[in-house]
């Protein structure tokens, strides 16, 4: 039977760390959906369709990685995809009390599927969309933090943000 996972997130926009957390998930599960979902603590800088396009253009060499969105639960669009695992990344210790939870909540919603870990590489250890945002807001250089489809993205938001 083929593994299939699902990489949910906000990704808004998708950074260097999230694609690492892709590309490993990519090479041990036979189908990823990176799914963009609806943080409720976040208000996202871009709208769903446009982190899908960038997701999309970002991940095009993955051929078992698909781009997909989703207003609802997560653990019921893993159901929908027959999913029997849920991939997240981690960068350090702060994350995981916030990790803890959200796992300890889909299991109790979901007792069937599995939250798997990935640890990125130590060079995205920092990195972070908010961090990202607020870089590219004040015109910094992000060109080693997400790939050029994303700054161009973040610069075009900025630009109409000062007019
Ligand atoms: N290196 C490695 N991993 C990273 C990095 C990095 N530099 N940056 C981010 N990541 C990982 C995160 O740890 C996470 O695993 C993934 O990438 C996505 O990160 P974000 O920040 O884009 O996404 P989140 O954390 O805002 O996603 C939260 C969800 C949207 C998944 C969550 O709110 C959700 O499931 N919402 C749907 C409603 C639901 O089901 N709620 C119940 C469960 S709480």
């Amino acid at each position: 039977m083929a593994s299939i996972a699902v990489c949910p997130g906000s990704f808004d926009p998708v950074t260097y760390g999230h694609l690492d957390i892709i590309r490993r998930g990519a090479k041990v599960f036979d189908k990823v959906y990176v799914v963009v979902l609806n943080n409720s603590s976040k208000k996202p800088l871009f709208s769903t369709e446009e982190r899908v396009q960038l997701l999309e253009e970002v991940t095009k060499d993955l051929h078992n990685v698909v781009v997909d969105s989703y207003q609802g639960l997560l653990v019921d669009y893993a159901r929908s995809k027959h999913a029997s695992a849920i991939l997240r990344g981690l960068r350090a210790v702060s994350d995981f009390e916030y990790e803890m939870q959200i796992t300890s909540m889909n299991r109790v919603l979901n007792e069937q599927i599995e939250t798997f870990f990935m640890m990125t590489n130590n060079q995205y250890a920092f990195l972070s969309s908010s961090i990202v945002k607020e870089v590219a807001k004040y015109n910094g250089n992000i060109s080693e933090l997400v790939p050029k489809v994303v700054e161009e993205a973040l610069r075009k938001k900025f630009a109409h943000a000062e007019n």
